[in-house]
């Protein structure tokens, strides 16, 4: 237990699968799980880890991925090889598998491990053990019940939810990933249990091309899938109003006993494959928001493709879950600080702004619609 934790503060419980950060998906993917590492380093150069409980799970079992993944799935995860991946052709299309999603060097302990992070998190809000639980390394949101997606492999997300919903009546997922969070909205979608909401950009050739306004859910899940389409450039300040003024009504009305949030770092400017303008303080913003409704919060990783920047921002949103205020300059002593250069700051100045092209008149648009749809919730 943290020794200098203030009367107010959340306790926090904090999931770093040890070597999760040594996986490699190959050299031209933009994936890199060293990021995570890069965020475990400068979360213990602040001194973090005295403020809060740190776990190193077990990996997840092949009996919990079948809870969402179909038996021939898991079978295939846990048999392929770089080495054998040419004898099992036949199985890369139909799992999904080649650039997005490549065979790499003990994939399947990778998957375990970052599954495993998620599931023991969410086995500890279940419990009332802990107040907020973090999992970096988690928030892999497009990976199907039967298939890999987006550099997604196994769904940990899901599979947290599931362990949630054991426990609890009512889950709030919320994604502020720039890419849509097509994986748990399909998993949930005909349920009244599970309300998902995901912030992102939509356009016919931005991946995954799903996420439109009018995906609501059906049958019981019918008003219970929530999209927030957006454009490139979108910026600090219409992120944060949008997000406040849909996120609030959604809480108030869908009561959650728990909410789950993934926090994928590529909605920041200047990543190399989102196209939005968000500050790491805007991206944190959001964080603060929901963390101010005190309820049990399951904190995830998911994209972010400028290392240094996903380090920054995690990092400063663990402060944040903490209720503490991390000094701009990073600590004396950290591993990676080269990483951080030239300015070695947590909040480096914004370069090379994207044009804004998310008219004011539009979001509002959007904001209207969404609150049209919350009224329905209540039946
Ligand atoms: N955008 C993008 C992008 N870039 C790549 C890529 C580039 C180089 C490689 F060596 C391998 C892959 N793939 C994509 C996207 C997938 C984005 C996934 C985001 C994941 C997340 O942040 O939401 C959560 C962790 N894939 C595509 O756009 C599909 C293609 C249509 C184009 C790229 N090729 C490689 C596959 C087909
Ligand atoms: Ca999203
Ligand atoms: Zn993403």
């Amino acid at each position: 237990e943290g020794l200098m934790r203030p009367h107010n503060a959340p306790r926090v419980a904090y999931y770093h699968p040890k070597d999760v950060g040594n996986y490699h998906y190959g050299e031209r993917h933009p994936m890199r799980p060293h990021r995570m590492e890069l965020t475990n380093q400068l979360v213990l150069g602040y001194n973090l880890h005295e403020k809060m409980t740190m776990h190193s799970p077990r990996k997840a079992t092949e009996t919990e991925l079948l809870e969402f993944h179909d038996n021939d799935y898991v079978d295939f995860l846990k048999r392929v090889t770089p080495k054998n991946a040419q004898n099992l052709t036949k199985d890369w299309t139909k799992f999904n598998v080649g650039d997005d999603c490549p065979i790499f060097h003990d994939l399947f302990s990778f998957c375990q491990q970052y599954a495993g992070a998620s599931l023991a998190a969410a086995r500890k809000l279940s419990s009332n053990s802990t107040d907020i639980a973090i999992n970096w390394s988690g928030g892999l949101h497009h990976a199907k019940k039967g298939e890999a997606s987006g550099f997604c492999y196994v769904n940990d997300i899901v599979l947290a939810i599931l362990e949630l919903l054991r426990h609890q009546p009512r889950v709030l997922y919320i994604d502020i990933d720039i890419h849509h969070g097509d994986g748990v909205q399909e998993a949930f979608y005909l349920s009244n249990r599970v309300l998902t909401v995901s912030f992102h950009k939509y356009s016919a050739d931005f991946f995954p091309g799903t996420g439109n306004l009018s995906e609501i859910g059906s049958d019981l899940g019918k008003y219970f899938s929530l999209n927030v389409p957006l454009q490139d450039g979108i910026d600090d300040e219409s992120y944060i109003s949008l997000f406040k003024s849909i996120m609030e009504p959604t809480i108030t009305t869908f009561q959650p006993s728990s909410i789950v949030l993934q926090c994928g770092a590529d909605s920041l400017g200047c990543d190399r494959l989102g196209t939005f303008n968000l500050s790491i303080a805007a991206h944190g913003e959001c964080v603060r928001f929901i963390k101010s409704f005190n309820l049990p919060l399951l904190i995830l990783g998911g994209g972010g493709y400028r290392q240094s920047s996903v380090a920054r921002c995690w990092t400063y949103e663990t402060g944040i879950c903490l209720g503490l205020k991390l000094n701009n300059s990073l600590p004396e002593n950290c591993n990676y600080k080269e990483f951080f250069g030239p300015d070695y700051l947590l909040h480096p100045p914004l370069t090379g702004k994207i044009q804004n092209l998310n008219s004011k008149k539009n979001l509002e648009k959007i904001r209207i619609i969404i609150k049209e749809k919350l009224r329905y919730l209540n039946g």
